[in-house]
């Protein structure tokens, strides 16, 4: 039996199936308490927006009752969540932050 010298391999294209992950937004939800001040500086440190973004979004929030921090993979959205959620916690503030699918 000849050994095989690789003069007959064929590298055969196999088709990539990757698609991309399913995406999560994470949303702050309006209440009575929280200061705003509170809510700008946690959409700042966790969301990495800029003072002026994070205004807005906490008076988007303020005024329609909720609103989009940021979209992100589960695990990424899971932590901003529980991150938000300590953080509101240890300051005494009721704030609430949900993840939710996207498309
Ligand atoms: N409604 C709050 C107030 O008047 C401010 C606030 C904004 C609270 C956004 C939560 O996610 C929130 N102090």
């Amino acid at each position: 039996v000849p050994e095989d010298d690789g003069a007959s391999v064929v590298l055969e294209r196999v088709p990539q199936k990757v698609k991309p992950p399913q995406m999560h937004q994470v949303v702050l939800l309006n209440d009575d308490y929280t200061p705003m001040e509170f809510v700008v500086v946690v959409i700042q440190e966790f969301f990495s927006k800029d003072r002026e973004t994070a205004t807005q979004i906490m008076l988007k929030i303020h005024l329609e009752g909720k609103g989009v921090c940021g979209v992100y993979t589960h695990d990424v959205a899971a932590t901003k969540v529980d991150q938000v959620l300590d953080a509101a916690r240890q300051a005494g503030h009721p704030l609430q932050c949900v993840s939710e699918p996207v498309d």
